[in-house]
């Protein structure tokens, strides 16, 4: 089964947007390494963080189908490089999270997600309060099942 890969800098909100998107209610615990759940894969932050460890990310993502990138709605500044999804060999999605927050800059967090991603559409969840997580899992499923020719 291809599945989708979630990348994004530390605490950014990745595992807790997967344990959202498998309906999972324990809390997220720190990702150490690379863990395989289901249709995602959940990564460290620090591989999105430090350039030399972006070949982990490049080499595990050949064997899957999206790449999903996650941007805290709070953040003050861009921990994706410019134009990162390209690097990488499969289309890729936004995903804003954290959109419950009191801290929560939507338009900034729009333009960072930009400067990362030129190109692919952008998706705004919580995983807090599961807005927008029913439309976004929907979504995925989709990208994900395979085309059947005719
Ligand atoms: N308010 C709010 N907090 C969130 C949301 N998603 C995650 N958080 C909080 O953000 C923190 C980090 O969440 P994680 O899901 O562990 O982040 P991560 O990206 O997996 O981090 P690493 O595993 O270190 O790379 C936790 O304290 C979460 O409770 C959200 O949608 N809203
Ligand atoms: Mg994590």
């Amino acid at each position: 089964m291809k599945r989708a890969m979630v990348i994004g800098p530390v605490g950014a909100g990745k595992s807790s947007l997967i344990q959202a998107l498998l309906q999972e209610d324990k809390p997220a615990v720190k990702t150490q390494s690379l863990v395989f759940r289901n249709w995602l894969i959940d990564t460290p932050g620090e591989y999105c963080e430090n350039p030399l460890q972006y070949r982990f990310l490049i080499a595990t993502s050949f064997d899957t189908k999206l790449l999903l990138l996650v941007q805290d709605a709070t953040r003050k500044r861009n921990y994706f490089p410019p134009g990162f999804s390209g690097g990488f060999p499969v289309p890729s999605l936004g995903i804003i999270t954290k959109i419950d927050h009191p801290d929560a800059d939507m338009d900034k967090a729009r333009r960072f997600l930009r400067q990362a991603m030129p190109k692919g559409d952008c998706y705004e969840v919580s995983s807090m309060t599961m807005s927008g997580i029913d439309e976004l899992r929907e979504l995925i499923g989709g990208l994900l099942q395979p085309k059947t020719n005719r």
